[in-house]
C-alpha cells in the first residue's frame, strides 16, 4: 500500500527512549537492595558473554541526574525504565524498603521537572532471588500475589505522576529464555514447567492490570511483547503453514491471553496432544479477562522467515552473542517451523536481521487483530561503535536504521494504526544480558568495555544530535 501523503505524528507522540534496570543502575547491593535471579545468574562460569555482569552496569544509579540532563537536553519526550523489584522489596514481599524506593521516587520527580513522560516498567526480569528459592518464583501461583502487592506499591506512589506503565516486559523471552533454552535464569529446559510458569505470568500480568483499573489510576498500562512478524521462506503450502504455525506459537499464544484471554485454539490443541498438562483453575479465565490491557507495548527489531520443518527436523540453535556474523545456528521447532534467512533484507554483526517494514507489518498485525492503541516499547540497532581520539561516536548506520524505522511508523499511522509513542533501545549505551558491553544501542556511549574497564564518562553519538532534530520538528525532519 503506497500513501500518496503520510499522516503527520501528533503533537503529544511520545519520541522516547528506554532502559531496563539490570542493564543499566549497578549499585547492585547499595542501599538496601536484595539480590535478584540475574545477579546470581551472571555468576555461572559462561552463561554471558566475557562473564559480564550488572554490578556497576553503566552506573546510572549514581548518574541518573548527569543521564537525565543529556535527555532535556535532547528534548526527549519519554523515557522507559525499570524499577527494580528487589530495591523495593529486597526479599520480594514484606517491608517496603523505603531507601530503594526513594530512588525511583527521585528518578520520576526529575524526569518529571525536566518535562519527560516517564514509562514505567514493572519487572524487566530482575526478580527477587529469595521468591525464586521460596517458591520456584514464577513456577508458582503466590507469584500472582506478590507481583500484585509491589505494584501496588509503586501505583500508590506513582499516582498522578507516571501515566504509562508496563506489566511485563517480554514474557515470551523471558519464559522461552529462562524454562526451554537455558539461557536466562532459572536456566531450566523443560518445556511443561516453561507453560506452567508461562501460564502463572499471564495471571500475574492480568492481575496488576486489574489492580490498576480497580485503583482508578490515571494513565495506561499494558505488557511489553517482543513480537517480530513472521513471514513464509515462499508461496509453497507447506512454508506458508510453518509461517501460521510460527505466528500461533510466538505471538497468538500470548497475545490472545492478553487481549482475550484465552489460548490460541491450533496451539493449545497441540499442547494437549504433545501431553503437556496445564494447572487452570476456576476463575483463572475470569481474571484473564479482566486484565485487558490499555495498549500494547511492542519490542520490535526483526521478523523471521519460516519453512516446513519436519517431526524429525531441527531443534533449538545456538545464538550469536559474540558478534561474530554468520555464527547463528539453525533453529526450529520440530513439526512446526524452522527460522530460515530472509534473502532480502541485511542483517547485523550479531545476525540481527534489519526489516523496517517489518515494524509496519508488526503495528498493522497488532492494531488490526486487537483494535488496540500500540506503544513502541523498544527498537533499535546493536552494534560495535567506536570512540574516535577526539571523543566522537559516528553512527551513521544508527541513525539510518532509526529513519528507516520511523518512517515505517508514519506508514503504519497513515495505514490507520494508533501509535502513542516510539521508544529506542536504548538511551545510553548498557549491559547486554548474553553480549556484554560490546553491542551497543544508546544515543549516548558510555565508556565501558567489554572487559567492564573504563571511565564510565558518557558521550554524544551523532545519532543523539540526529534524534534530537527529529523531535524538535515532530518527526518532520528526519535528516
Ligand atoms: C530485548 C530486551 C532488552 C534488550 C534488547 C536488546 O529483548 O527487552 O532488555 O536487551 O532486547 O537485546 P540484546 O541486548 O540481546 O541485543
Amino acid at each position: 500500500m503506497e500513501h500518496k501523503k503520510l499522516k503527520q505524528f501528533s503533537k503529544d507522540f511520545l519520541w522516547g527512549s528506554a532502559s531496563a534496570a539490570y542493564q543499566v543502575e549497578g549499585a547492585w547491593q547499595e542501599d538496601g537492595k536484595g539480590i535478584s535471579v540475574w545477579d546470581e545468574f551472571v555468576r555461572i562460569p559462561e552463561k554471558t558473554f566475557k562473564e559480564t555482569n550488572g554490578d556497576v552496569a553503566v552506573d546510572h544509579y549514581h548518574r541518573y541526574k548527569e543521564d537525565v540532563a543529556l535527555m532535556k537536553e535532547q528534548g526527549l519526550k519519554a523515557y522507559r525504565f525499570s524499577v527494580a523489584w528487589t530495591r523495593i522489596f529486597p526479599k520480594g514481599k514484606g517491608e517496603v524498603n523505603q531507601a530503594g524506593l526513594q530512588f525511583y521516587v527521585d528518578l520520576v520527580d526529575e524526569l518529571i521537572k525536566s518535562g519527560i513522560e516517564p514509562v514505567l516498567t514493572l519487572y524487566h526480569w530482575d526478580l527477587p532471588q529469595a521468591l525464586q528459592d521460596e517458591y520456584q518464583g514464577w513456577e508458582s501461583r503466590k507469584i500472582i500475589e506478590d507481583f500484585t502487592n509491589y505494584a501496588t506499591v509503586l501505583f500508590e506512589t506513582f499516582r498522578g505522576k507516571v501515566k504509562y506503565w508496563v506489566s511485563l516486559n517480554e514474557q515470551n523471552v523471558f519464559v522461552s529464555h529462562g524454562y526451554l533454552m537455558a539461557t536466562h535464569p532459572p536456566a531450566v529446559q523443560d518445556i511443561q514447567r516453561m507453560y506452567q510458569a508461562n501460564h502463572y505470568a499471564n495471571l500475574a500480568n492480568a492481575s496488576v492490570i486489574k489492580k490498576f483499573h480497580e485503583m482508578q489510576m490515571p494513565g495506561m498500562i499494558g505488557p511489553s511483547f517482543a513480537y517480530g512478524p513472521n513471514y513464509p521462506l515462499n508461496s509453497d503450502p507447506k512454508n506458508v503453514l510453518a509461517m501460521e504455525n510460527s505466528e500461533e506459537f510466538n505471538a497468538h499464544f500470548w497475545l490472545d491471553v492478553y487481549m482475550w484471554g484465552e489460548y490460541p485454539l491450533v496451539a493449545f490443541n497441540y499442547l494437549k496432544e504433545q501431553g503437556l498438562s496445564l494447572e487452570i483453575q476456576k476463575g483463572d479465565r475470569e481474571l484473564l479477562t479482566a486484565g485487558k490491557p490499555d495498549f500494547i507495548g511492542v519490542n520490535y527489531y526483526q521478523t523471521s522467515t519460516n519453512a516446513f520443518n519436519p517431526i524429525d527436523g531441527v531443534g533449538l540453535g545456538k545464538m550469536n552473542t559474540s558478534g561474530k556474523k554468520g555464527s547463528t545456528e539453525e533453529s526450529g521447532t520440530p513439526g512446526l517451523f524452522k527460522r530460515v534467512e530472509n534473502p532480502f533484507v541485511e542483517r547485523t554483526n550479531w545476525d540481527w536481521e534489519i526489516d523496517p517494514q517489518g515494524l509496519r507489518i508488526a503495528l498493522r498485525r497488532l492494531a488490526s487483530r486487537y483494535r488496540i492503541p500500540v506503544l513502541i516499547t523498544e527498537n533499535g540497532l546493536g552494534e560495535y561503535d567506536k570512540l574516535t581520539e577526539d571523543k566522537q561516536i559516528h553512527d551513521q548506520y544508527r541513525i539510518e536504521y532509526l529513519k528507516q524505522h520511523i518512517l515505517a511508523i508514519q506508514e503504519a499511522m497513515t495505514d490507520g494504526v494508533s501509535v502513542l509513542g516510539y521508544c529506542t533501545w536504548s538511551y545510553t549505551d548498557l549491559l547486554s544480558w548474553l553480549n556484554g558491553y560490546q553491542k551497543r544501542y544508546g544515543f549516548v556511549y558510555v565508556d565501558q568495555d567489554e572487559n567492564q574497564n573504563g571511565s564510565l564518562n558518557r558521550y554524544k553519538k551523532d545519532s543523539f544530535t540526529w534524534y534530537q532534530e527529529v523531535i524538535r520538528t515532530n518527526g518532520e525532519n528526519l535528516g
